[in-house]
């Protein structure tokens, strides 16, 4: 038993992701300046910056301890719109503790998971309301808006995970999903070529 560790309950409101009450809930906002170089358009990036610097995506967790054996959960809310004709998207990261599986739950909307492991195998998986994800241990995972409202998911990992942001910092995920004719589609991330 972990001494002073009481239950806990939030609200979420499954049509905008947003956690509360404010106490038992932290967020994080994430602009398209916080993500300079991750978009392939670095022209688009900059204009868009300049213009506005929209928030790209949101997250919240709830206020559970952020260490094993307990859960950390929350929402993500990435926003539509493109940069250049690439969909807005999350950083992505590797769980520091590599040995870590998560689950997202699609609460709104409509995206696409980018999935990757360090030999190089790659998944992508395309969501809607009412569907679940199971990234196993040592999958890097990215989420992408292909829709045209909020795209929506709750997730629940380990406490005490870690993000690893860096190994994607210079070429990003092996795969993008960008925008033609209408519609997502997935392409090799040319920055692998
Ligand atoms: C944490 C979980 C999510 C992401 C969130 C933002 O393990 O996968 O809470 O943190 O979707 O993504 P990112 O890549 O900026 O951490
Ligand atoms: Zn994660």
């Amino acid at each position: 038993m972990d001494e002073g560790i009481r239950p806990l309950s939030v609200h979420v409101a499954s049509s905008t992701g947003r956690m509360g009450p404010a106490g038992a809930v932290r967020g994080i906002a994430r602009r398209l300046a916080d993500m300079q170089g991750m978009f392939q358009d670095a022209a688009a990036t900059q204009v868009m910056v300049a213009t506005g610097n929209p928030v790209v995506y949101r997250y919240f967790a709830a206020d559970t301890p952020d260490e094993a054996p307990h859960l950390r959960f929350g929402t993500t809310v990435v926003y539509p719109g493109t940069v250049g004709n690439e969909f807005f998207m999350t950083k992505g990261h590797y769980h520091a503790q590599e040995r870590t599986p998560e689950v997202y739950f699609c609460l709104r909307g409509r995206g696409c998971f980018l999935m990757e492991t360090r030999d190089g195998s790659t998944a992508e998986e395309f969501v809607e309301a009412g569907q679940a994800v199971y990234i196993p241990p040592g999958w890097a995972h990215r989420s992408v808006n292909v829709g045209t409202e909020e795209f929506v998911f709750f997730y629940v990992c380990s406490g005490g995970v870690g993000h690893d942001y860096a190994t994607f910092a210079d070429r990003g995920f092996r795969k993008i999903v960008v925008e033609r004719d209408g519609k997502p589609i997935v392409l090799a991330n040319p920055r692998f070529a």
